[in-house]
């Protein structure tokens, strides 16, 4: 057994949130941890997915003496249809954030508030969607990219441009199953037609119908939202930074964003580093601005400035109890609602900054890519005319901080890896360095470790102990999401410690190429990233994406998008493990087509494996990969 001395542990966390929590006793705060109490026990019915609300006839709920819905819809095929609806809830969402990088990359001008940082993306990407690129402004070429993946959301025929991406292999199986994603709001919107009153119960179809609507996300709305974040504001590269409650500092204004559009926090941190802020800040008594983050905004501008993680998911609220929160300012997505009366409890001013998330006791600002700048001036302002509004003795900042290296897009994966290997490199480099570490056993596999936090599981406890599982057993992990900053949070991805406790075949990789073995690729978005990766593996190796020793793992998820996300994933042939149940657990139909090998893995060539119990789930995923490795013969 390795020793992990030097790692915070989830004992430490949870220590330094109780003390926080008794902070926010004193001045009457409400918390997450006892609105769960609130709330147990959950409801058996929508727990196990059986509860049916889709007409005003019920609610309907299964039993054996109620077999049937009023409608005479049997348990699978309620199960089915809440499955899918919980799926396109995802998709929607996750698209309509690519969608709003879209319109944001169709505002970019030459001196405007949002400019193209990537110009060679850009180019590489007209150039596979088949736009000229030859003599044309580099704006203009924005323009008409941007408008072109805007019609990917709705255009009348053909299917996404960037399933092209995928083996061709891949493409068929989709092709075969019917599922390949047309517009991306036309997968979304029939999937609620599906579900409607009187449309489909078919467990098959509705099963088939969410992968659809989740390729449409991971294969369109999601890798629009990543390519264009990159194109406007840099493709990531390795980067250092610093991670946990204890990056807030005492003595400076701090300024926490939190949600996912890069849009306003690109912003906001150009803002903190303006000189005039900086002055103005010192003028009322702080030492400088810290911009930190929670969730995958976070992640965002971790990736591309090394701005510090305060947290994930599940510490949305304590950077409040920290009572030196001057500002925490969202954009979209996993923010509670408690924020605006948590924050009334302190002196913090909680933000809001989009029409599509507007909360109570908040204060909204909205924004836009044309006031973007006078937006984000007045929010960092704001920001710090609050702090003279604190309350000394209500300050607590936990003094937990780790060392973390992140921003591993696929390029930078490719270039660091290229660099060990000292192969031929193309301009980007290619996996092949990737592909024979993992052919000649020095890294067994890999594990995509992605999604949230989730109440029913200690918070970050299955994370970190999975994490530690696999590289023990030199299998590599690439992170996104909140999974990657409980990573962070720990120690996982401190390039100098975290590899000395990885088995030998890794550690080895970990120091030739100077990289933690535990690889940050981004947001939630950028598991498009995690899927390119694959595909490029799988091109590259000659084999196909089912066979590559690798696998999908949630172990802590929890919102729709996660779901939707777990759909592509195994759609594109990654077996998934997750360790929530998708409410899908009331029907034996339902949890045959997802986690049986009659099911959705006779489409895609992968399945579910849903486990709660994480030990298991991790020797269940470690046999997956040994299983992948002797079914090549390697
Ligand atoms: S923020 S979806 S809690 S990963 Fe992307 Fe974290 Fe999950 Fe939200």
């Amino acid at each position: 057994m390795k020793d992990w001395a030097y790692l915070t542990t989830v004992e430490e966390m949870e220590e330094a949130t109780n003390s926080l929590l008794e902070n926010g006793k004193k001045v009457g705060a409400d918390s997450w941890q006892q609105r769960v109490k609130n709330q147990t026990p959950h409801c058996g019915f929508g727990e196990s997915g059986t509860c049916c609300r889709i007409c005003s006839m019920g609610p309907c709920r299964i039993t054996k003496k109620a077999p049937r819905g009023i409608c005479g819809c049997d348990v699978h095929g309620i199960v089915a249809r809440n499955y899918l609806r919980f799926t396109a809830g995802g998709s929607a969402t996750h698209s309509d954030h690519g969608r709003e990088i879209c319109h944001t990359l169709y505002q970019t001008k030459e001196g405007g508030n949002y400019t193209v940082k990537d110009p060679e993306k850009l180019i590489r990407i007209a150039k596979e969607w088949g736009i000229e690129t030859d003599g044309k402004d580099i704006y203009d070429l924005a323009h008409e990219v941007a408008e072109t993946g805007l019609l990917e959301y709705g255009k009348p025929f053909g299917t996404q441009r960037f399933l092209k991406r995928a083996p061709e292999y891949t493409q068929e199986l989709w092709h075969k199953a019917e599922i390949e994603p047309r517009a991306i709001d036309r997968e979304v919107s029939q999937s609620l037609h599906m579900t409607h009153m009187g449309c489909s119960s078919l467990p098959e179809a509705l099963i088939r119908q969410a992968l659809r609507a989740g390729l449409s996300d991971g294969w369109g709305g999601s890798m629009m939202g990543t390519e264009f974040s990159d194109v406007l504001f840099g493709t990531p590269k390795p980067v250092d930074t610093t991670a946990n409650l204890g990056v807030m500092e005492k003595d400076n204004v701090n300024i926490v964003v939190h949600g996912h559009d890069p849009s306003l926090s690109e912003m906001i941190v150009y803002y903190a580093g303006d000189p005039e802020m900086i002055a103005l800040a010192k003028s009322v008594g702080a030492k400088g601005i810290t911009i930190s983050g929670v969730c995958c905004t976070s992640n965002e501008v971790a990736m591309r400035h090394g701005i510090p993680m305060a947290g994930n998911y599940l510490n949305q609220e304590s950077v409040v109890l920290t009572g030196a929160c001057e500002a925490i300012v969202v954009d979209v997505q996993c923010i509670f609602p408690a924020l605006g009366p948590l924050s009334k409890c302190f002196h913090t001013k909680f933000i809001t900054t989009s029409p599509i998330a507007r909360m109570p006791d908040s204060e909204f600002i909205r924004f836009s890519a044309a006031n973007a700048g006078e937006n984000a001036k007045a929010i960092v302002k704001m920001a710090i005319e609050n702090f003279k509004n604190r309350n000394p003795e209500m300050i607590n900042i936990p003094s937990l901080k780790q060392n973390a290296r992140v921003g591993y897009s696929v390029e930078a994966i490719k270039k660091v890896l290229d660099g060990v290997a000292n192969s031929q490199v193309d301009e980007f480099g290619t996996t092949k360095p990737l592909i024979e570490c993992v052919h000649s056993g020095v890294i067994r596999g890999a594990v995509a470790m992605v999604g949230c936090n989730n109440p029913k599981v200690r918070p970050d406890s299955a994370h970190i102990g999975l994490m530690k599982k696999m590289l023990e057993n030199d299998i590599i992990i690439i992170a996104s999401g909140c999974a990657a900053q409980a990573a962070a949070k720990a120690g996982l991805m401190d390039p100098v410690q975290a590899k000395e406790y990885c088995g030998d075949g890794l550690k080895r990789v970990c120091e030739l190429a100077g990289i933690p073995p535990v690889l940050h690729m981004g947001s939630c978005v950028d598991i498009s990233r995690m899927m390119i990766l694959a595909a490029d593996i799988a091109k590259d190796w000659g084999i196909h994406i089912s066979q590559v020793p690798v696998v999908g793992c949630a172990p802590e998820w929890m919102s729709e998008k996660a779901v939707s996300i777990g759909n592509y994933v195994v759609a594109t042939g990654i077996e998934t493990f997750l360790g929530v149940d998708p409410y899908s657990k009331g029907s034996d139909e339902v949890t045959r087509l997802l986690q049986g090998e009659d099911g959705v893995k006779e489409w895609v060539e992968a399945k579910f494996v849903v486990e709660t119990d994480i030990e298991k789930l991790g020797d269940k995923m470690i046999a997956c990969i040994e299983d992948k490795r002797a079914a090549l013969g390697i």
